[in-house]
């Protein structure tokens, strides 16, 4: 929907320079939000503002999320604001386990101040990124959302600052909390040996080596497509903006599929047309082996069903790589 009229609202997007953040300010903006994009460029990329950057309702701030007084400070400055989605964050799980008191001050202290603050401006919604490393080794599957309680010990700094996190938004009056699965998409950095296995995979594809899998190839994930995310994003702010309902709003973003990393390997060979067979190495240090998400609460709350596929998913994210040469 083309809605002439939502320029009048302004959605605040932290981490507007991000894989997720950048499809999602996109998103907002294709609607004729107001979309005040907030980045430090950490880990953001100045490309993927390029889109953003052509609409003339986007305003971005090269402004960390770290300084107490951010949110209120654009508010004063748009006084339209009325949700902040908030995915700016430190999303490296092996920086996380190097520097645990950056990522904690980062992902958790400040998603607090920024809460705080939205609660004070009087903020509709306060939409949360939170992840499935919430859930540390819990081997009950599929992952439902009460299964991460105090007493889960998540495997880094990185899962434990998003679980504090989530747990203070989720009981926020405006807060939603998103615990995503395995997001992958369009503009998702392939170059880091951390990066997502999709994007290191399309990567090693089109460069002609052969597809690394670590350990055995049966672990599995909840590949999930970034526009399915987006859409959920849009949701909860809605569903935050209309809840009577007192309780925590924390919610799973998966797709409830698991796949084997082996089954991937081959599915994107297949797509790449390639006849390479996949490299295995040792296992990589702290794998979670087996992780698929319960969607059943958030589909229950917001009506909202995962669209894409993982082969029609695979296939754009391909056509992306192959026309930007990532
Ligand atoms: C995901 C998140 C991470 C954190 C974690 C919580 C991503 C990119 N990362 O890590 O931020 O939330 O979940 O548990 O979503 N693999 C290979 N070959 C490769 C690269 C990876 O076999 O070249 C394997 C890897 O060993 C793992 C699986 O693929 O078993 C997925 O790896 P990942 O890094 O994409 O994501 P994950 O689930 O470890």
């Amino acid at each position: 929907m083309n809605n002439p009229y939502h320029h009048k609202i302004g959605c605040v997007v932290t981490g507007a320079a991000g894989f997720v953040g950048s499809h999602l300010a996109e998103r907002l903006l294709y609607e004729n939000y107001h979309v005040v994009g907030v980045d430090n460029f950490f880990s953001g990329r100045r490309e993927n503002l390029t889109t953003l950057l052509e609409y003339p309702h986007f305003t971005f701030y090269e402004r960390s999320i770290t300084e107490a007084g951010i949110l209120r400070y654009l508010k004063g400055q748009h006084p339209n604001l009325e949700c902040c989605f908030h995915l700016a964050a430190i999303v490296s799980v092996p920086y996380s386990m190097d520097y645990p008191e950056a990522v904690m001050e980062v992902n958790y202290h400040s998603t607090v101040r920024l809460l705080r603050e939205a609660e004070q401006q009087d903020f509709k919604g306060f939409v949360f990124a939170g992840s499935s490393a919430e859930y540390g080794g819990e081997q009950r599957l599929p992952l439902r959302e009460e299964y991460a309680t105090d007493n889960t010990k998540q495997l880094s700094a990185y899962g434990r600052s998003k679980f504090l996190a989530s747990r203070e938004v989720g009981v926020s009056r405006c807060g939603v909390a998103l615990r995503c699965f395995n997001i992958y998409g369009p503009r998702q950095d392939p170059t880091s040996p951390y990066s997502g296995v999709i994007s290191r995979f399309v990567n090693m594809g089109l460069s002609g080596r052969p597809l690394t899998i670590f350990g055995d190839g049966r672990q599995t994930r909840d590949f999930i497509y970034v526009s399915d995310v987006v859409e959920a994003y849009v949701e909860a702010a809605s569903l935050v903006r209309k809840s009577t309902r007192a309780g925590r709003k924390i919610y799973n973003i998966g797709t409830g599929k698991s796949t084997t990393i082996t089954l991937l390997a081959e599915t994107v060979n297949n797509l790449m047309s390639r006849h390479h067979q996949p490299v295995f190495c040792s296992e990589r240090p702290g794998d979670i082996l087996f992780s698929v998400a319960s969607v059943e609460a958030f589909r229950n709350a917001a009506g909202w069903e995962p669209l894409v596929s993982l082969r029609e998913g695979l296939e754009k994210t391909i056509s992306w790589a192959r026309a930007v040469g990532e």
